[in-house]
Parts: C-alpha cells; structure tokens; sequence
C-alpha cells in the first residue's frame, strides 16, 4: 500500500542508530535529545495506529519535563486524555528498538495483532515544550503521522496538561471544553472567579503568589493566562525563560529534592511560593520563615488540602461519596498517617508514575491523586459528578447547601481531570486558601512532615532493580532488601526504599527518619549498599 512506500521512504529521513536500545519508561521515552529524532518519527506512526484503533483522536507531546536541557522525551496521551494503556507500551518500545529495515515488519505486526482497519481516518494533537530539540523533534512526529496517512494539529508551544486536556475536549466533542488553549484558559479561569467569589475580601497581599516557572512552557503559559485571573490573582513570575537554563536550579524537581529555594526568585519570609516543572505538570509550595528556614509543601501536603476541602464539602452537602487519596512509595509517613488516622480517609499506594495513580483512582467517588513530588490531579467519577449535578438542580434545599453544590460544581470545573496540571493545580490550591481564609503557614501545620533525604546513584545497569510491594521492596539484586532492612532499623520512625528511575539513567534512594541527621545519614548509607550490591560507577556516594 502506498503508506508503508511512503513510511519506508520518510523513515529513512530519520534513521534509527544502529544497536540503539531505548526502554519505554515512567512516562514514555526519555534521553539525550540527540538520540531521539527516530523515536519521535515512530512515536508518530504509532500514534496515528492508536488513533485507527480508537477511532479517537490521540495526543504526542514532545518534552522530558524535568529532566536537564539536553534531554528530550515523548509522552503518548490516549482518547481520554490519560496516558496511553500500558497494553500499547509494548508496541511503542518494540517500534522504538527495531532496526532501520525491519521497521514496515514490525509496524504490518501490530497491525495485525490489533486489527487495525487502515482505511480508517486517523487524528493527531502534537505539542513541544521549550527545548531548543523540541521542534525538530516535533516535526518528526508530524513527519510520522503523515506518512501513515494520519492528520495532525500542532498545538505547538503547549504544557504537557494543555495537550492531554485538548485531547479529552476533542473526543468528548466538546462536552469536556473547547479544544484550544484560549478555551482552556476561560474554563479554567470562569470556575476561579466563582470560587473566589466565595473568600471573603483579600488584601493584594493575599492574593498574592510568586511562581518558580522553570525556565519552561509553564511560565509563558502562566503570563498568557494572567489576564483571566487579574481581579483575584496577583502573580509574580520567576525563571521565565528568559535568561536562566530550563530546570536549572529551579523548578519543582529542584525544590522538592533539594529542599531548598529556587535560583532567581526574589521573595520575603512568608510569602507564598510554588514552582512548577519543565513542562508544566507537577507544582510544589513553600515559603520561608522569619528564621529564613525553608518550608516545603509537596504532593502530599496538596492531597490533604485538597481532600479536606472535598470531604468538608460533602459533609455540608449531605452527599455520600467515596473519597479516596492515592500516593506512591515516596509519600511522606506522616501524611498518610494524617490521611487514614485524623481524616479516615482511604489510602491507597501505586508505583511511580501517574499511569498508576490514576487507574488506583478511578475505582472510587472521588480519586484524590497526588505523587510527593508535586504530580497529582482529582478525579471525579460519572456518577458522583451526577449526584452533584442533581443537588446543585434540586429545588427543594437550603441555600447553604446550594452554595456547597456549587462550589462542588466549580471545583470540578477548576481539575483537569485528565493528568497533573501546575496551572489548574495552583488554581485550586489558591481558592481553596482563599476560601478557607487559610495562610500557607496554617495549611502547612496541619501536619509536620518526618524529615526524609532523596539521593540518586549511578549504576552500570539500573535494571538490576527489581521491586515489589509498589516499590517499597527489592526483590534484586540478592542481599540489597535485607542491607536496607538492617539499616533502617538502627534509626526511630525510619523507611527507606529504592527503585530504578523511568526518566533518568540513576537508581533513585529515599529514606525518612525521626531527624534530618537521621535520614540524610541512612538514605547515605543506603546509597553505598546500592553502590556495592547493583554495580556502581564512578565515585561512592559521599555523605
Ligand atoms: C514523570 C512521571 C512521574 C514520575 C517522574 C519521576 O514525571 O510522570 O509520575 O514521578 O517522572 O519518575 P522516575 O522516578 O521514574 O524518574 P515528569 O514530570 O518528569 O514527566
């Protein structure tokens, strides 16, 4: 057929390196940007195959998010906005690694196996972030969507939350949104106003927020959204782009690991801060004190402000939903304590990665969902957002409980439900602050979180990791479970684990004590017993 002539001759144009291996991860591909221009083609004819099958339109954003400059990486988004089904994973890497001339072999293959009707329309958003790769890279998509025949729309310079909402709006017909940046800016912006509505009056100062933009795509987007926002929000942007290196020192990955302030930003003890990442889909809060110590307010911190403002809500609203809060290995043992003990809500732990999350959250009412470091969204089932619907209609109750209805109602409106989104994140976050009356002091007290270290170490080959239990186990190599137990035992309210990453070439340690001394000490010793038992390279790790 005149496509694969087509694919065989564009394929060419974008030649796989010879032996290059590259393993689908966390979030799809990720690597140096230069070993990419094949995988991105590819990424293109695979996406245009989904789309055939779904007979949806599906969504390629072209980022590695937080990961340095140099790096680039793929994310595929499914009909609904999500992450692509896991069960196409496979494909996706089997694509990736086959050879140059085995290539129409391996795509006739998953035709095949799916069957896929190839006379069948196919549709495609593709989206970059601010790399300096991200536009040749991009043009490799469409350039893989063509040859198969497929149509595109490039959103171009979106963040990875904006793509993966255009997508859901485009297969909802619209029922979700508009498909275009402006509508999402007015969706998300009206829901704001509403909710403000409800705070009583704020000082500027209040409605004030300074934000860490990365050097990325979220800190365009943050300005361009700006004027939406102007009566209840006064924001200040750092690390615009438009001098510093993107996730340089800065950024949400950089704070949460580091624990400490981003380069650039100008700020007074107290203020509230948030930093979002590389593309816009996680965020974080912090602020420092009179003493100038830093103050985190990570994933976890977000799901419990979150998930307490829904619970108050149903409460008032007399409705019986199932809330349920999902977090990763990685949560602090504090916040889950806090979540299943003083607020009873039900706790559920996934592996990495938001593909995980989100599934986990699905299975109820309300699926709060938030990884430690700042990616998380809520999830509202059909079901429950019809019973909202209907009180929000009844005619029969108490204005109060109109009121709750309909902060219910912009609340949902505020989430994009599709994945993590900084924007829509700190949307919420900043009405449910201004609601409550709440300083990011008294949302930060609510719980104290149990000092914890994160560390990475080079290994020649991650993959010698294996874990069980949602990665709170190894399983491989032999003794490394049994070195980590007999150390944690030697510290109060200790836990530490490790895992390979999925988006960066290191095994990643993280160990919480009772003391910062304590947990900086163990995730150490930790990463010497992963140095000695998985193959370090270069030097030990150093206290
Ligand atoms: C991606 C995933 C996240 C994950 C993070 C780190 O985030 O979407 O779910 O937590 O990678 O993963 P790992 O520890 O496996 O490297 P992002 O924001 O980089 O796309």
């Amino acid at each position: 057929m005149a496509h694969f002539e087509e694919v065989s001759k564009q394929s060419d144009l974008h030649p796989k390196p010879a032996g290059l291996v590259l393993q689908y991860g966390t979030a799809g591909f990720r690597t140096s940007a230069n070993k990419l221009d094949h995988i991105m083609f590819r990424m293109g004819l695979l996406a245009t195959l989904r789309s055939k099958k779904t007979k949806a339109t599906i969504g390629v954003m072209v980022t590695a998010s937080h990961n340095p400059e140099e790096d680039n990486g793929v994310k595929l988004i499914d009909p609904m906005g999500e992450m692509l089904t896991s069960s196409w994973e496979d494909y996706a890497t089997q694509l990736a690694n086959t050879e140059q001339d085995e290539l129409l072999t391996t795509l006739k293959d998953i035709i095949k196996k799916e069957a896929i009707d190839m006379s069948r329309e196919a549709n495609v958003f593709v989206g970059k972030d601010t790399r300096s790769s991200s536009a040749s890279l991009s043009q490799a998509v469409l350039d893989g969507v063509k040859a198969l025949g497929g149509h595109s729309n490039d959103y171009g310079l979106v963040t990875t939350p904006q793509l993966h909402y255009m997508v859901c709006c485009q297969n909802t017909q619209g029922k979700y949104g508009e498909a275009t940046v402006e509508g999402y800016y007015r969706k998300l912006s009206q829901a704001f106003s509403q909710l403000a509505k409800n705070a009583s009056n704020r000082t500027d100062d209040q409605k004030h927020l300074s934000v860490d933009g990365a050097n990325g795509i979220g800190a365009i987007k943050v300005r361009e959204m700006e004027s939406h926002l102007k009566k209840h929000m006064q924001l200040s942007v750092f690390n615009d782009g438009s001098r510093g290196k993107l996730n340089h020192q800065c950024g949400a990955d950089f704070v949460k690991v580091q624990q400490e302030l981003p380069t650039g930003i100008k700020i007074n003890p107290g203020d509230r801060c948030c930093s979002f990442d590389g593309d816009a889909d996680r965020i974080v809060y912090y602020y420092t004190d009179s003493q100038g110590d830093f103050h985190l307010l990570d994933g976890d911190k977000i799901a419990t402000l979150i998930s307490t403002f829904l619970k108050e809500l149903l409460n008032e609203a007399g409705l019986d939903l199932k809330i349920a809060v999902v977090q990763t290995a990685y949560a602090n043992g504090s916040s889950t304590h806090y979540l299943e003990k003083t607020m009873k809500v039900i706790v559920k732990c996934t592996k990495t990665g938001v593909k995980h999350l989100h599934h986990a959250a699905q299975e109820f009412d309300i699926g709060v969902y938030f990884e430690a470091n700042g990616h998380g969204t809520v999830l509202f089932s059909d079901g429950a957002e019809e019973k909202i619907q209907q009180l929000a209609n009844d005619a029969n109750i108490n204005d109060e409980r109109k009121k709750v209805a309909f902060l219910l109602q912009n609340t949902i409106n505020i989430i994009n439900q599709t994945v993590g989104d900084a924007i829509s994140d700190m949307l919420l976050i900043e009405a449910i602050l201004a609601i409550k009356g709440m300083t990011v002091q008294q949302w930060d007290a609510i719980y104290s979180d149990l000092p914890n270290r994160q560390l990475k170490v080079k290994v020649s080959d991650r993959r010698v990791i294996d874990t069980t239990d949602a990665e709170r186990r190894a399983v491989t190599p032999a003794g490394l479970q049994e070195a980590i137990d007999d150390l944690v035992k030697k510290y109060q309210k200790a836990r530490s684990f490790v895992r390979p990453s999925g988006t960066e070439d290191v095994v990643r340690v993280y160990a919480e004590a009772d003391t910062q001394e304590s947990a900086d000490t163990l995730a150490h010793e930790v990463s010497l017993a992963v140095y000695g038992l998985a193959g370090g390279v270069g030097d030990e790790p150093k206290p």
